[in-house]
């Protein structure tokens, strides 16, 4: 009888191993000890589940309060839908100051970090070949051969015919890598004096990171290969945080407010370096019509389309710092002091 009630309650959805958003929540539900059913390739079909608006990895399966199933796409607020239907091991500091800070982090590993993931994994030679070939088969690993190698070419085609959408391009490519590089260096250090992002436990940041980080650090040739001669903590934290359901998830074992700027200052000051600017061109441009737009970024010249998500992402942002406490929004002015990411909630 048991196996039948945990196969219900489990949560659904379809993703890939390739794809970070997809082991950014397959972390999270083993954190948080959520029961799911992983999904790949056409079985979600098979199953004739709903389709989602935008077709995105991963999509979840969720109950629509109609006694129906929606297809739900999008992990930031997914977490935060699973922080209200499950109790126990949260992924959100309860101080509202760090949460916020957390939210900023997670967004800065969810839209910059995952730039060098993407230019990593279709500019290089190594890395196309090794994901052109592994990616079609973990959506089936028993397709014929002549099925694989016409799914590898068309995978690679579109992906590589894809990289402007996340600003990687000859101008850009510089900058993408001296940040990723630069972030090592950061991530390296702060695993020095603590376990997480957010202190004894892991917070969405925390997930965000290691979400891209499955692909820079353990998949990808090029960037694995930099991030094992150059972090080799980050490298090992992230074989960690693949399976934390065994974590103590200790209640006191978030980073305090007054520990945040010392421990997260420099982090914060990468982010107001690269991903700060980057989204309030993008905003404005989208503000003005553009379809594209050009700023400066870590002093060099930076161009890429408009990106709407982007948008959403910084007004969100501004949102959640709108919403917070007076004392929350002097903590958190405290702590991004000289970041330049000040000038993203302004
Ligand atoms: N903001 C979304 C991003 C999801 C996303 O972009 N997923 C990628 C795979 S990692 C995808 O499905 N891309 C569209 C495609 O490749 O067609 C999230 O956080 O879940």
């Amino acid at each position: 009888m048991k196996a039948r009630d945990e196969q219900d309650t489990a949560v659904q959805f379809k993703g890939a191993p390739g794809s970070p958003y997809t082991r950014k929540m397959l972390a999270l539900l083993r954190y948080r000890r959520i029961p799911y059913r992983f999904l790949i390739g056409g079985q979600a079909e098979a199953l004739g589940l709903p389709k989602p608006k935008v077709e995105l990895l991963p999509t979840f399966y969720l109950p629509d309060g109609q006694g129906g199933i929606e297809a739900v796409v999008d992990s930031t607020p997914l977490i935060r839908r699973f922080e209200q239907d499950y109790a126990g091991r949260s992924v959100v500091p309860p101080d509202p100051a760090l949460a916020f800070i957390d939210a900023l982090l997670e967004d800065y590993a969810d839209e910059w970090l995952t730039k060098a993931m993407f230019h990593y994994r279709w500019s290089y030679a190594a890395d196309i070949a090794k994901a052109g070939a592994i990616l079609p088969l973990w959506r089936n690993t028993a397709m014929p051969p002549e099925t694989h190698q016409r799914m590898s070419q068309f995978f690679s085609e579109r992906q590589i015919s894809r990289l402007y959408v996340v600003g990687s391009n000859a101008v850009t490519a510089a900058v993408i890598e001296a940040s990723y590089l630069r972030f090592l260096d950061l991530f390296e250090a702060l695993l020095q004096r603590q376990g997480f992002v957010m202190g004894g436990r892991p917070g969405s940041s925390d997930l965000g990171v290691y979400a891209q980080l499955t692909q820079l650090a353990k998949f990808d040739p090029t960037p694995m290969a930099l991030t094992l001669e150059r972090a080799p903590r980050v490298s090992a934290w992230v074989d960690l945080v693949d399976d934390l359901s065994g974590h103590p998830a200790p209640e006191d074992g978030w980073l305090s407010c007054a520990d945040a700027r010392d421990r997260l200052g420099p982090l914060l000051g990468e982010v107001g370096r690269v991903y700060a600017p980057a989204l309030l061109a993008n905003a404005k441009a989208l503000a003005a019509g553009d379809e594209s737009w050009s700023t400066t970024i870590d002093g060099q010249p930076w161009e890429q389309p408009s990106f709407p998500y982007q948008g959403k992402c910084l007004h969100g942002l501004r949102q959640a710092h709108a919403q917070l406490p007076e004392s929350a929004r002097q903590d958190v002015a405290k702590i991004l002091a000289g970041s330049g990411c000040e000038a993203l909630l302004t």
